[in-house]
């Protein structure tokens, strides 16, 4: 697989180098804090940052990206080497931090649209539906690496070994044209992704659908706190992942522009469902609760409760 000088193909490097990074072993050291807070008040790993001026970097060089806008920096970031592109980048570097020091799967985020014809340098450009976004995917590090893109018409995989990430021999996309399972009438058993330890914060409408699953039978709990780990199991073997709004997290937890988006548009495109597909954000660092999955399962989510 050529390397080419496009922007699918500088995130790609991005994500390739971040992933050297996080191959690390000192993993005390990589798992530390900056002492500093993200756009959410939240604490900054050291690893968030590392990734995140990685992938700052190789977006700047590449003179393909006319701006970014990324969970670790308040404001989007205007690059002048890219102010004759077409292109502009959302992304959460390294999703998933709090499982770094554990050496537990983390993931990138990213989705690319296109700049606005005022090419006005606001953040008013990256308020977009998913729907409009021109590519999306994620890349999930784990015991391989795993490059899960959507161009708008497919969803397809490439995986790479560890042992050779930088030379990018690994095998070409073992999976070219992904579709999510439906859940409801299959006879093997379907996993759900939710953090359960929420649940008396959760709605009524939540509770009982979540009661109401369990009663059911043949549903098995699979949630690792890392959003492309949980996301990833549920593409490729159906099921339902969500994160509802509760009485903590008023809007929901997880951003809608740089996570739910890129993962809507996704799991739309693998013929699944993803809630904030036509979602047009109000604030880069807007939240919004996340529903993903197999479309039947979804269909029975309360959302919006
Ligand atoms: P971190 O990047 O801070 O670890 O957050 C991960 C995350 O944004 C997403 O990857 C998970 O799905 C979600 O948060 C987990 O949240 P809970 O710990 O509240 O279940």
């Amino acid at each position: 697989m050529p390397r080419e000088n496009n922007i699918v193909w500088n995130i790609i490097s991005a994500c390739d180098e971040i992933a050297g990074y996080l191959s690390k072993s000192n993993l005390k050291e990589i798992s530390g804090n900056t002492g500093e807070k993200n756009s959410h008040g939240e604490d900054v790993k050291i690893a968030d940052k590392t990734a995140n001026d990685i992938f700052v970097k190789h977006m700047e060089d590449s003179g393909n990206c006319f701006g970014m806008v990324s969970e670790e920096m308040e404001e989007p970031l205007f690059f002048d080497n890219g102010k004759n592109s077409h292109e502009i980048v959302v992304v959460d570097p390294l999703d998933g931090s709090a499982n770094i020091g554990l050496g537990l799967p983390t993931g990138t985020i990213f989705g690319v649209y296109k700049v606005s014809d005022d090419r006005l340098k606001r953040s008013e450009m990256f308020l977009q539906p998913a729907r409009k976004l021109l590519y999306a995917g994620y890349t999930l590090y784990g015991n391989q690496i795993i490059h899960i893109h959507c161009n708008g018409s497919k969803v397809f995989q490439a995986t790479q070994d560890w042992s050779n990430w930088n030379t990018r021999k690994g095998q070409p996309a073992s999976f070219n044209d992904i579709k999510i399972p439906q859940s409801l009438l299959k006879s093997k058993t379907q996993n759900y992704a939710i953090n359960d330890g929420n649940y008396y914060f959760w709605s009524d409408e939540v509770k009982s659908w979540r009661d109401n699953l369990i009663n059911t039978g043949g549903y098995s709990t699979r949630y690792s706190g890392s959003l492309v780990a949980d996301a990833h199991r549920i593409l490729m073997e159906g099921g339902i992942f969500a994160y509802p709004k509760d009485y903590k997290n008023k809007d929901g937890k997880l951003r809608t522009l740089y996570e739910c988006g890129p993962m809507s548009f996704i799991f739309n495109k693998a013929g699944g469902y993803g809630n904030t597909y036509d979602t047009i954000p109000t604030d880069i660092h807007q939240k919004s609760e996340l529903v993903l999955g197999s479309t039947d399962l979804c269909s029975t989510f309360p959302a919006g409760y």
